[in-house]
């Protein structure tokens, strides 16, 4: 045990979790935005805000981007900005989804014209990865069709395919094409991208540099995600996680709050693959947005869930377990699982914290850091995170 606790202690040192800048600005549902005291007001302030979350959990050095959310003039001076905050720029996620030419699909559109117009958008965003140092380009394709016989399923995916091959050869040898999947919304009869196959399939087709991203709000109920972790991770395309959690659709809620076991069983198979170091290729990224709750504090909280469920994973007994597994005993080997599940690791990771030489509990010390007040007094006009926008 002590072992696997000073192996767990040296992993989680070494575990870093991306945040995305959309977190810090305004959100809500269709029906309300909810602005919130204080909140960031343009890019900047996002980083401003996503270096406290790093400051008090030690884990969080690199922030998500989303184009055009993030427009600024002069994206060198954003990742300066983000140099001297002591945070980086991480993925840049393009958007697909907020413009009237995309009624009827933006890279899948019939119209070559469209298809064009969706393409040179990934151009732009390769142009911020490169003034800004990020090597992903994300891509979640809100693509799709309400209503058989609307469109030709087969022929959207000819389009698409020869659409990602642009995209693909716009990228740097140093980049790579991260293919977000979802089965639903905004279309509600075929999306284009509807899950993990057809990703993998367009990855498989372009290359090696194109790998799957895994949003775990984008699934049906019921869907067993570490079995999708575990067959991504052995055709060794899973390239990024976007973590958050669903109790109904894609809620977008603190990861780790509706299901902590299902985040516990997704680590458990990122541990086992060993994928959970940083030169692992995976990208352990949030998407979430806070609406009602006080986003700081919300992504703080978050990453403390991730690390968690890591710790956790870490501290399965390996050896048990397989020789559980190879003798047949069943009730041991699922016993072998509950009993790290079960086990409080708030004391170990505080040990961890107080090894970097922070405080022990991020969320109190950011609450009294006075940064939350200042925030408040000194922004006016928060901005929106991009929906309705
Ligand atoms: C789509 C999605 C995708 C977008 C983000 C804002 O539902 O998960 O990752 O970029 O939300
Ligand atoms: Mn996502
Ligand atoms: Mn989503």
């Amino acid at each position: 045990m002590t072992d696997l606790r000073a192996r767990a202690l040296e992993a989680l040192a070494a575990q870093t979790i991306e945040l995305p800048s959309w977190a810090f600005g305004n959100s809500g549902t269709r029906f309300k935005v909810f602005g919130q005291p204080g909140v960031a007001r343009d890019p900047f302030e996002k980083l401003e805000d996503a270096a406290q979350v790093h400051r008090y959990t030690g884990v969080a050095p690199r922030v998500s981007l989303h184009i055009p959310w993030d427009l600024v003039e002069d994206y060198g001076k954003l990742a300066a900005h983000a140099a001297d905050l002591g945070v980086q720029i991480g993925g840049i996620n393009s958007n697909l989804f907020q413009d009237d030419d995309y009624r009827l699909g933006s890279l899948t559109h019939p119209d070559q014209r469209v298809r064009a117009k969706a393409i040179a958008h990934h151009a732009q965003c390769v142009e911020v990865m490169r003034q800004t140092g990020s090597t992903a380009l994300k891509l979640w394709l809100p693509d799709g069709t309400n209503y058989p016989g609307q469109d030709d399923l087969r022929a959207r995916q000819d389009r698409l395919a020869d659409s990602l091959q642009q995209i693909y050869a716009l990228l740097d040898p140093e980049h790579r094409l991260l293919i977000e999947y979802k089965f639903f919304e905004p279309y509600f009869y075929a999306m284009d991208i509807p899950d993990w196959g057809t990703s993998l399939l367009h990855c498989l087709a372009l290359g090696e540099r194109a790998q799957v991203v895994l949003d775990t709000g984008h699934h049906a109920p019921g869907t067993n995600i570490e079995f999708i972790v575990m067959q991504l991770l052995r055709a060794g395309r899973l390239g990024a996680f976007d973590f958050n959690s669903r109790n109904y659709a894609d809620d977008d809620l603190i990861v780790g709050s509706a299901d902590p076991f299902q985040l516990f069983r997704i680590m458990n198979e990122i541990v086992a693959a060993d994928a959970l170091r940083p030169d692992s290729g995976v990208n352990f990224m949030l998407d979430q947005c806070h609406n009602i709750e006080p986003k700081i504090p919300g992504q703080i909280r978050s990453v403390q869930n991730v690390q968690e469920a890591t710790a956790k994973a870490l501290l399965v007994d390996r050896e048990a377990l397989r020789e559980a597994q190879r003798s047949g005993d069943v009730l041991a080997a699922n016993g072998v699982l509950m009993d790290a599940y079960n086990t409080d690791v708030r004391p170990l990771l505080a040990e961890l914290r107080e090894s970097k030489g922070l405080e022990p509990d991020p969320y109190a010390a950011y609450a009294r850091s006075g940064y939350q007040e200042r925030i408040a007094r000194e922004r006016v006009g928060g901005q929106q995170a991009g929906w309705g926008a």
